[in-house]
């Protein structure tokens, strides 16, 4: 409701986001990337163990029972580079596979430092395979990569679990054209998209009763407390996961139940928030089958395979650059 902003010098991106994020006009919100923090990734690895939450474990199942083929349909020699590794506890199953017919490189691109070591950890251990990691935003660490390779290397890229979920449909088409301009033909994009289920099982998805992704929201304020020194007190603000069907997605939100004030000192800002005022901290967007191969046609890739979880609707997409 009201915004105080004091002037400030420098100010860090986290911090320099916040400040932008809680002052907009309207709707307040918080960018998503920053629920990954130590405790954070720790909570996210929680959530995909939920019986609640299967968009993980058929994501995996997809990549277990199909990487063989998915690998057959690429060039070699070919490494791979993946957008947010996580844990890296899926990629195995794809890096296994190509293992068995090459040398092959893993560049995890990650900019959770406790992910990174996670995945390098996991992953350390296959045969034949190197792993370089790289602590920074996908579409640079992605260049980095690109630019390093021999001339007769390919590329796949995996952007999996539905990450691509957190941002609206307009800029992830645009990221997908961003992805596209870093690869050459011959390079392949595999793609994980959840797609769009019954709206109680959704909501369960992420408001399960065990209340984990509750603690995963609202741990962003107790990092923005660690990392700002600010003030929130935790127990005014709810969890809430809403269904937009309009947009397609999931929302996350923040609910003050009280009208409050928070100083946090390091994004020089004082906010004071209305009773039943929402902080949105993240989207999932849903897709329908087939959606990912009209995104690919739009944004310079072809669709060369979607494999589809019958347990848990999810897609699996292998996007050919040509
Ligand atoms: C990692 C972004 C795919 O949107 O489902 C899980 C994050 N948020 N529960 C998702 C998340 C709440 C997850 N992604």
């Amino acid at each position: 409701m009201l915004t105080q902003i004091l002037p400030l010098r420098h100010v860090s991106e986290f911090a320099a986001d916040v400040r932008a994020g809680l002052t907009k006009s309207g709707q307040r919100e918080l960018p998503s990337k920053y629920l990954y923090d130590e405790v954070g990734s720790a909570l996210f690895e929680a959530i995909c163990v939920l019986p609640e939450y299967g968009l993980t474990r058929a994501d995996a199942r997809l990549l277990q029972k199909h990487s063989g083929e998915i690998v057959g349909r690429l060039k070699s020699p070919v490494h791979v580079a993946e957008l947010g590794s996580g844990s890296g506890k899926k990629t195995r199953w794809i890096l296994e596979s190509l293992s068995q017919r090459q040398k092959t490189y893993y560049y995890p691109i990650e900019i959770s430092p406790s992910a990174l070591a996670a995945s390098e950890k996991e992953l350390g251990q296959i045969d034949l395979v190197t792993i370089v990691g790289y602590e920074q935003p996908y579409l640079e660490g992605l260049r980095a990569v690109a630019e390093e390779r021999a001339d007769a290397d390919h590329l796949l890229v995996l952007f999996l679990g539905s990450t691509i979920g957190n941002f609206d449909r307009d800029a992830g088409e645009e990221f997908l054209r961003n992805v596209r301009a870093i690869l050459r033909p011959g390079d392949a994009l595999l793609l994980g998209t959840d797609l769009e289920k019954s709206v109680a099982d959704q909501l369960l998805a992420y408001d399960d009763p065990a209340g984990v992704t509750a603690a995963f929201n609202l741990n962003l304020l107790s990092r923005i407390n660690r990392e700002l020194r600010a003030d929130f007190d935790l127990s005014c603000f709810r969890h809430e996961a809403r269904w937009n069907a309009e947009e397609r997605r999931i929302e996350m939100h923040l609910r003050s139940t009280r009208r409050q004030r928070v100083e946090i000192p390091a994004a020089g800002l004082r906010v004071i928030l209305a009773e039943g005022e929402t902080i949105w901290t993240e989207s999932s967007h849903k897709y329908r089958a087939g959606e990912a191969g009209e995104m690919a046609a739009r944004t310079g890739f072809r669709c060369d395979g979607e494999w589809i979880d019958q347990e848990w609707p999810f897609a699996q997409n292998l996007l050919m650059v040509e």
